[in-house]
């Protein structure tokens, strides 16, 4: 069995070099078509060409390899590569057609007078509608608007406004503290006081803004907006404080809504009153959401107490002036007749595109 495999080694040589050369038209042949085939785009068709037909490709090597054959066997070799060179490009221009009808077609039912599609648009969040409203109201009125940080020092947010330390009020209002001397702001006065130190009477700014306090349940979020405002000059009067927020009220809710000044208490302004419109919910009769009383609560003032002006180097002797506090989530609320207060801070845009 070995002598004979050796002796008929240069026979079945010479027949595997043969067949390698016809194998490999073959196999190449076979591979090409099945590449072709796969082929998706018009892009994908020229890579293929690049690969196979063009003057690199492996069509052309297979051709120049023939040509160093041994003469005698040129021809079948010549022939056989002839004719899948033939069948190959055939196909390739059967599939170029193929592609090239694909891609036009999406172009000839294209209805180009057909009208766009509306994208959709976004809005501002209802609360910082509200705040810019407010912020115009009080604007038209000669108020300029002041920012200033959210993380305050407890002289800004409690001291200067006549909340010493042992100070009741400090219980009242549940503070994040970040340290023995710096809070979140609890409320916007912070921003009042600074603009007092900067500049002498007249002022006259809103501050709107984020406020903190640690208090979370169906009214209440631990940070919510707030616009303050403060004007100081010669002469100032409650009378001045009722005709601004009447105005505002008004503007704000409608000539129409009825508004009264209730007295009550803050430690940085004497007297001090708060403002109540008509039950937006029930126009007065009586409500839940009034708790019967017929009037609503939106916001806090009162003329500046003196004890502040001690602070900013204001003369009480010579100047006097109001200030004003309200929440916009509240105002909001009763605004569009809102009765949870999270809604604001969902984020759910069912909720948020109503506005
Ligand atoms: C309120 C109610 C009443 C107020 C007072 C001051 C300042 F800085 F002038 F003393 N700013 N804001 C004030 C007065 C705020 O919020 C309910």
């Amino acid at each position: 069995m070995r002598s004979g495999h050796v002796r008929l080694l240069p026979d079945v040589r010479g027949k595997v070099n043969r067949k390698t050369m016809r194998e490999q038209i073959l196999e190449l042949e076979k591979e090409a078509l099945q590449e072709l085939e796969a082929v998706s785009d018009l892009s994908g068709l020229d890579r293929f060409r690049i690969a196979y037909l063009a003057k690199k490709g492996r069509l052309t090597a297979l051709l120049k390899d023939i040509a160093s054959l041994p003469a005698e066997e040129r021809p079948e070799a010549g022939k056989l590569a002839n004719s899948f060179k033939r069948n190959l490009t055939e196909r390739f221009e059967g599939a170029r057609r193929r592609l090239l009808a694909k891609e036009e077609e999406p172009l000839s039912s294209l209805d180009i007078t057909l009208p766009g599609r509306e994208p959709a648009r976004g809005h501002l969040h209802p609360i910082t509608q509200v705040m810019q409203e407010i912020c115009h109201i009080f604007g038209r009125m000669g108020f300029r608007v002041v920012k200033g940080p959210n993380v305050e020092l407890d002289y800004y947010n409690f001291e200067a406004l006549n909340i010493p330390k042992d100070h009741p009020a400090r219980d009242m209002q549940d503070t994040f503290y970040i340290s023995e001397n710096v809070v979140l702001r609890t409320h916007t006065s912070p921003m009042q006081v600074r603009t007092m130190e900067e500049q002498p009477p007249p002022v006259s700014v809103i501050a709107p803004g984020k406020v903190y306090r640690r208090d979370s349940d169906i009214t209440h979020t631990p940070m919510f907006h707030q616009v303050e405002g403060l004007l100081v000059d010669k002469g100032v009067t409650f009378g001045d404080l009722k005709g601004t927020l009447t105005s505002f009220v008004h503007q704000m809710f409608g000539l129409d809504t009825a508004l009264r000044f209730r007295p009550s208490f803050f430690p940085f302004t004497e007297p001090s009153a708060e403002v109540d419109i008509r039950c937006v919910i029930c126009g007065g009769i009586g409500c839940r959401t009034c708790s019967n009383t017929g009037w609503l609560e939106i916001l806090g003032s009162g003329m500046v107490d003196p004890e502040v002006y001690r602070f900013v180097d204001y003369d009480p002797e010579v100047y006097s002036g109001f200030a004003f506090g309200m929440g916009i989530e509240r105002v909001a609320m009763l605004k569009y007749g809102i009765d949870d207060i999270q809604l604001f801070f969902r984020n759910d845009i069912r909720f948020l595109r109503q506005f």
